[in-house]
């Protein structure tokens, strides 16, 4: 008998203003330590890790090929390849700097401009400062902007608020990606089904 039901190879970008928690996050959930020695991403960097989820009693094993991008301008032109091909993406803005959620739009449509128009989970990260910092994000208005993006372009816009550093939520993140890829899997599916 075959050990998994079902075995994808989805590929993620993860996206966002620089110092957002883009790597801490690919790191968490890789199981690396914390570190708060802040590297700048140059350019590109490559995870990969397999995971394996419940879908309706069937056993999915889901190699995640994860590309954590630079949030850098002077990237800008190199990143957009990287785009080509994404299943579904994180989207990272830090809870204490209002300015990177109201950048997520531009990030998310450079996206779709090279990936089409894909599944997306929107991310409120650094949950843990969120006692520590005054006027931070509320999650009400991350999951206010998801819904909105949501309705407009009728594609889903999931939203999660994380800590990279305590590890809340991040497999959690990575579910909602699995929810995100397996929409996009049924989709195709149906569109094949009709031509
Ligand atoms: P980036 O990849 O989006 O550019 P990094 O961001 O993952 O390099 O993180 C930038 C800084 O934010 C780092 O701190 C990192 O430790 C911190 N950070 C990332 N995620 C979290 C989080 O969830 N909570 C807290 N408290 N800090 C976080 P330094 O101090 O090195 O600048
Ligand atoms: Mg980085």
């Amino acid at each position: 008998m075959a050990l998994y039901d079902i075995k994808m190879i989805p590929k993620v970008v993860i996206i966002g203003e620089p110092a957002v928690g883009k790597t801490s996050l690919c790191n968490s959930f890789l199981g690396k330590p914390f570190s708060h020695a802040y590297l700048i991403t140059v350019g590109v960097d490559f995870f990969s890790k397999d995971a394996v989820y419940d879908l309706n009693g069937l056993k999915v094993l889901v190699s995640w090929q994860i590309w954590d991008l630079a949030g850098d301008y002077s990237y800008h032109d190199i990143i957009g390849p990287y785009y080509i091909g994404s299943d579904t993406a994180a989207v990272v803005y830090d809870i204490t700097r209002r300015d990177t959620l109201e950048k997520i739009r531009s990030w998310i449509f450079q996206l779709w401009e090279k990936s089409g128009q894909i599944p997306i989970v929107i991310v409120g990260n650094k949950k843990d400062l969120r006692n520590e910092t005054e006027e931070c994000v509320a999650p009400e208005e991350g999951q206010k902007f998801a819904e909105e993006l949501n309705k407009e372009y009728e594609i889903p816009v999931y939203f999660i608020e994380t800590s990279a550093k305590t590890g809340e939520n991040v497999e959690e993140l990575f579910k909602l990606m699995f929810k995100a890829i397996l929409w996009k899997k049924l989709k195709k599916e149906s569109e094949e089904h009709k031509e």
